[in-house]
């Protein structure tokens, strides 16, 4: 069955890639939804433009390229239209913390349930490594060959816990069986959720080192403590040298976005002539 997940689509991932772990963390959690008795054409995976986005192409479900930035613009469309599909986002760091920011914050902000997780290699790789608003302050690059000390990076899960985020992980690339975890415990979340997914880009920054002597899985902490999210995601900065917490780092229930939606509250049958109103006009 496993297998069956993954399509013929020829892999042009660099060797040794962040993205492969990603690649099998979504297709055993999808499996594992699926053995749950979530059916399989209820699954949606949307992607951003970026290395990651080649996700789309290789996983054997539904999947939507969108455009750079605007992942989660299409997935917020797909939710509204039929809100009892399962969204699954995903979207690189340049994708969702840069030109993308503004909808990862309103997706925060209005609670709408998708699940939003990050290859955050902390560069535009598909682009060929200019930076992105985490790359670090001592980054590198062919497009930057002074570094970007200047202008060092942001927190973006600061920013997420600001814009009412409701679930907000941290998992890492080579910490696989978390991984997978974090992303069941976003997708099964009913509300925003986001997996910040520290990945090595091996060709423009290949890091692993650095994460395996920092990352940490916090004893005690309560992830329904606002102030305890605060301050464990204020540790590191995405720049210095701190302690890099994983796990699940808040989590709180509230209403959701779809279900606020007044449209929506017709009732099942209305709802499914109206969608099939709206195709047949578009056809
Ligand atoms: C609207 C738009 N802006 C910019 C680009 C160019 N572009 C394509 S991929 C990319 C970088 C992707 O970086 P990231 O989102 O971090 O994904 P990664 O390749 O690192 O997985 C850029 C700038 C584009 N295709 N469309
Ligand atoms: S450039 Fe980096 S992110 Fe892109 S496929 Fe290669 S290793 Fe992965
Ligand atoms: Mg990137």
């Amino acid at each position: 069955m496993n297998q069956s997940f993954i399509t013929d689509a020829q892999n042009t991932w660099c060797m040794g890639c962040g993205n492969f772990a990603i690649l099998h963390a979504i297709k055993d959690v999808i499996v594992g939804l699926i053995e749950d008795g979530v059916p399989r054409e209820s699954i949606v995976l949307v992607a951003g433009i970026g290395c990651h986005g080649k996700i789309a192409d290789y996983l054997n479900i539904s999947t939507f390229y969108s455009l750079h930035g605007r992942a989660l613009a299409v997935a917020t469309g797909i939710k509204i239209a039929n809100p009892d599909l399962t969204v699954i986002c995903t979207v690189g760091d340049g994708d969702s913390y840069a030109e993308g920011l503004a909808h990862l914050i309103f997706a925060a902000k209005r609670n709408i349930d998708i699940t939003a997780i990050v290859h955050n290699n902390r560069v535009y790789g598909l682009t060929k490594g200019q930076y992105t608003p985490t790359s670090p302050g001592t980054y590198h690059g062919k497009s930057i060959p002074k570094g970007v000390s200047d202008d060092p990076p942001f927190n973006p899960l600061e920013i997420l816990l600001c814009s009412g985020c409701g679930f907000l992980a941290r998992g890492y690339t080579q910490r696989q069986e978390q991984l997978t975890d974090l992303i069941r415990e976003a997708i099964v979340h009913k509300g925003f959720s986001v997996v910040d997914t520290l990945q090595i880009c091996a060709s423009f920054l290949d890091i692993g080192d650095f994460y395996n002597e920092r990352v940490y899985v916090p004893a005690g902490h309560n992830p329904e403590d606002f102030d305890a999210a605060c301050r464990i995601v204020g540790e590191w900065d995405y720049d210095g040298d701190a302690p890099i917490a994983l796990g699940t780092l808040y989590r709180k229930e509230m209403p959701t976005y779809e279900g606020r939606f007044r449209v929506l509250q017709k009732n099942d049958v209305e709802r499914a002539k109206l969608v099939e109103k709206i195709m047949r006009e578009r056809r």
